[in-house]
């Protein structure tokens, strides 16, 4: 009981902290497991030298949407969850124009940023409630609102939506 609130204190205290260092342009929380991306290029908030990486659990922890979309890849409409890519670019301070998102295949594309910004593109890492397995184009999979935007079901749109991303560089 006595400990309690000096728990609540430090633990707040430790909220705090890790926040005003994600926020004040040089520090993100550091991943305890395993990173699943890596950001690197003109980025403000970093946590391994000059890049941000992130592990499942830290990607989880971002601001969440969902998006249902067909797609090219599945015969019928699916639930797409994960972070805005608006979101994440935020999360690291990105700065630059041009992002170069790379797959795990080692296909890579290049996506303006002002895409971030102009549509709810989400950087799913779940499908139908499920993480997305690698063999199934997970870990991260990036999902334009191909059904709510009208001229996105398009090659254009599709070659950007990069799955089984394993890294973005942002450039300037
Ligand atoms: N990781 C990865 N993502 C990718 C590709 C790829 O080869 N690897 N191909 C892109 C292109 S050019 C298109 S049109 C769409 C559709 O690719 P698919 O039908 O071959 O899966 O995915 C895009 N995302
Ligand atoms: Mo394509």
């Amino acid at each position: 009981m006595i400990g309690m609130r000096r728990i609540a204190a430090a633990a707040a205290l430790l909220v705090f902290l890790l926040s005003t260092a994600a926020a004040d342009g040089t520090r993100l929380p550091t991943p305890h497991d395993v990173p699943i991306l890596a950001i690197t290029g003109a980025i403000e908030n970093t946590n391994q030298q000059d890049r941000a990486l992130f592990d499942a659990a830290m990607f989880a922890g971002l601001p969440r949407r969902q998006l249902v979309t067909a797609t090219p890849w599945y015969d019928a409409p699916r639930t797409f969850e994960g972070p805005l890519l608006r979101d994440l670019l935020a999360a690291v301070g990105a700065t630059g124009r041009t992002l170069r998102i790379e797959a795990l295949n080692d296909y890579a594309a290049l996506v303006p940023a002002s895409d971030a910004a102009a549509f709810d593109v989400i950087v799913a890492d779940r499908i139908d409630g499920e993480p997305i397995p690698v063999r199934e184009r997970g870990p991260l999979f990036m999902i334009y609102p191909f059904d709510q935007v009208p001229g996105l079901h398009a090659e254009l749109y599709y070659q950007r939506s990069v799955w089984q991303i394993r890294s973005i560089e942002v450039q300037p």
